[in-house]
């Protein structure tokens, strides 16, 4: 079974805030479960199904995976949040990551910093219809790479 069958899209999670919470050093490298990757699942904030979920005056830093990621969920917010230092071994290494499979669309991203993570700051991921308003970053580039602080796809 993978794991995007035992958690299928809208059957857990929706219209919850998570308030002030703090996150930190999440690893799940050396892993090497199908499905899984080494360092690649263990984000600080996985909003990975439902709707309409708040994350707000949260921190999320030294995470192996990404700080913020609501991959597969829809009109989920991330406000007034920080992210920093994360991305280990295999791991995406994004501050926030707006979207990711279908049917993630609607995130809102805003008020938030993000600075040294390995990937990127800012990046929809492929969602759609997603907000980034009011954010800053700098110092991305943390493991050399040369990825942007915000990335989004051009219409
Ligand atoms: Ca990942
Ligand atoms: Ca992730």
């Amino acid at each position: 079974m993978s794991p995007y069958e035992a958690y299928p899209y809208g059957e857990y999670g929706s219209w919850n805030t998570l308030r002030n919470c703090i996150t930190h050093h999440n690893f799940d490298e050396g892993l090497e479960i199908p499905g899984f990757a080494n360092g690649g699942n263990a984000d600080g904030f996985s909003i990975s199904s439902g709707e309409g979920n708040v994350v707000t005056h949260c921190l999320a830093y030294t995470n192996s995976d990404d700080g913020f990621d609501c991959w597969r969920s829809t009109n989920t917010s991330f406000l007034y949040s920080l992210s920093f230092t994360n991305g280990v071994a295999d791991g995406n290494g994004s501050g926030f990551k707006a979207g990711g499979l279908e049917p993630s669309m609607g995130a809102v991203v805003e008020h938030c910093i993000a600075y040294g993570n390995t990937k990127r700051a800012f990046t929809y991921n492929s969602g759609e219809n997603v907000r980034f308003s009011y954010n800053t970053s700098r110092s991305q580039h943390r493991r050399g790479r040369n990825k942007c602080s915000f990335f989004f796809r051009y219409f």
